[in-house]
């Protein structure tokens, strides 16, 4: 292990989805994914799922930052600044158009073969979720998406075949963006972009939530499996948002409280990691009256597909406590929760503590003991632009810095077996809550603006070079 605790071989990289860079919604075949009929939001999280009705310069995926065709020139921009690995998803609409189809669209596998190929010619290891906030659209309205068992077979084609595909060119794979999201209330849009239902739409929200979640447990198990069968040295890791809810005070009733809250995040990488359902939840149902439909064999089917390693993506921290309600979380970014008072905040209410990092890197490592992937992490700001073209992006800097030296703590002073590190949205894209493009990530800056104005080209913030000598320093210098 090198003296600055990153191991050898580290993977330092960045991250994006499809649906939130490539654009290009309908070439070359690709299907309607949920992604492109959701429209613009504005500062606020208020994003409106609608039926593909509205014009179409409100959908801000349908363009992206135009990765589909400028895929090349950005990759070469990630190779100047060193990256070891890239993580992006695959859009299922590209493979299947609906979803349901026999074939796949031959011009969509073709668009990944390429890009692999790209991150190839320059050492890049891709890193690729297999579902990520998007699915044909055609399964939410004929199927009812997630809810329906049909949609597990329907995934699992698509993962066999992509993997089938690109199994000499990807090693690292993900089958689930964030698979915990769906369970914060307070943004209906996570539970429909991952599964393609509105829990609220069920008389009973939670007992929908679950059987959605099997469905999605049973398809990862087997995509496991499968993926391990089609080449034994596959990587596929399940990935949660990790987000440590930490009691308010030092009275007990908020620790237990605390406890309980974190439960309902670890019980999805709980069954993933594990294989088997925790005690606690079985527990939860039966209080609640949550009957799950199942069928035989699946015990065995979550057995046999435990994931490689769990990878995570971290934001933010949030306290909790019995006494708060609802009302009170209207300034954080989850449900019951309010303003840490020792924790500063970003506009949008994710509030910042790199501390946090280090926290959950060692819990989650205790708990599973396999390796686990930072494969989200940043600050979403609104850049300035100066007169000069140059993004001054001090912030970012400081929010990365800050969470890369609590990262070295996990590693070299708990023992994590950390394999990697990717900033979100490397590459300046749409945010997924807002919609916007005011809400920027990268350390490239594109030239896009909510009012449709701008010319797409790619520019380096001052964060470019910095990130640039952090990889190539193997994090010692930053
Ligand atoms: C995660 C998602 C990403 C990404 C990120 C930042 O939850 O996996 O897709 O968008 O959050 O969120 P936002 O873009 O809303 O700021």
């Amino acid at each position: 292990m090198a003296q600055n605790g990153f191991p050898e071989g580290f993977l330092w990289g960045g991250a994006v989805a499809a649906h939130q860079v490539e654009g290009g919604w309908n070439k070359d075949g690709k299907g309607v994914s949920i992604a492109d009929v959701l429209s613009k939001g504005s500062h606020g999280v208020d994003r409106v799922m609608t039926d593909g009705v509205l014009p179409e310069y409100v959908y801000p995926n349908h363009l992206g930052v135009d990765f589909y065709s400028r895929y090349k020139d950005d990759i070469a921009l990630f190779a100047e600044m060193g990256f070891k690995c890239f993580r992006t998803s695959i859009a299922w609409s590209r493979i299947f158009p609906n979803g349901d189809e026999q074939t796949p669209n031959e011009a969509g596998l073709q668009f990944y073969d390429d890009l692999f190929d790209e991150l190839q010619k320059h050492q890049i290891e891709p890193v690729i979720t297999l579902s990520h906030f998007e699915m044909p659209y055609h399964l939410v309205k004929e199927y009812g998406g997630w809810h329906n068992r049909n949609v597990v077979d329907f995934f699992v084609r698509f993962s066999e075949v992509v993997m089938e595909r690109y199994k000499s060119k990807v090693k690292y794979w993900i089958t689930f963006n964030e698979i915990n999201n769906q369970r914060n209330w307070k943004y209906p849009l996570f539970g429909y972009c991952n599964s393609g239902v509105i829990f609220t739409d069920y008389d009973n929200p939670e007992q929908a939530m679950y059987q959605v979640l099997h469905h999605q447990f049973i398809a990862s198990a087997q995509v496991v499996n499968r993926g391990h069968q089609i080449n034994p040295d596959f990587k596929i890791g399940s990935m949660i948002h990790m987000m440590p809810l930490y009691p308010a005070t030092c009275r007990p009733e908020d620790l237990v409280f605390a406890q309980e809250a974190m439960r309902q995040k670890y019980v999805f990488s709980d069954v993933q990691m594990r294989g088997v359902y925790p005690a606690y939840i079985v527990k939860e149902w039966a209080r609640n009256n949550i009957t799950i439909t199942t069928q035989p064999g699946d015990d065995e089917i979550l057995r046999n597909g435990c994931a490689d390693y769990l990878a995570i993506s971290y934001y933010m921290s949030n306290i909790v406590s019995p006494d708060y309600t609802k009302s009170e979380s209207a300034l954080t970014f989850f449900e019951g929760s309010k303003l840490n008072p020792y924790l500063q905040a970003s506009e949008w209410g994710w509030q910042i503590d790199p501390i946090g990092l280090r926290y959950s890197l060692s819990e989650l490592y205790e708990r599973y003991q396999k390796p686990l992937f930072i494969v989200e992490n940043g600050f979403g700001a609104i850049d300035v632009r100066e007169a000069d073209g140059s993004v001054n992006d001090d912030y970012r800097i400081e929010y990365l810095k800050a969470h890369i030296v609590e990262m070295e703590k996990a590693v070299a002073i708990d023992g994590v077996d950390l394999l990697g590190y990717t900033p979100w949205g490397c590459i300046d894209c749409v945010s997924f809550t807002t919609g916007e493009y005011a809400k920027r990530y990268g350390f490239i800056y594109v030239d896009m603006n909510d009012d449709g104005s701008g010319t797409l080209a790619r520019s380096k913030k001052k964060s470019f070079d910095w990130y640039k000598n952090v990889i190539a320093s193997n994090g010692a210098q930053r």
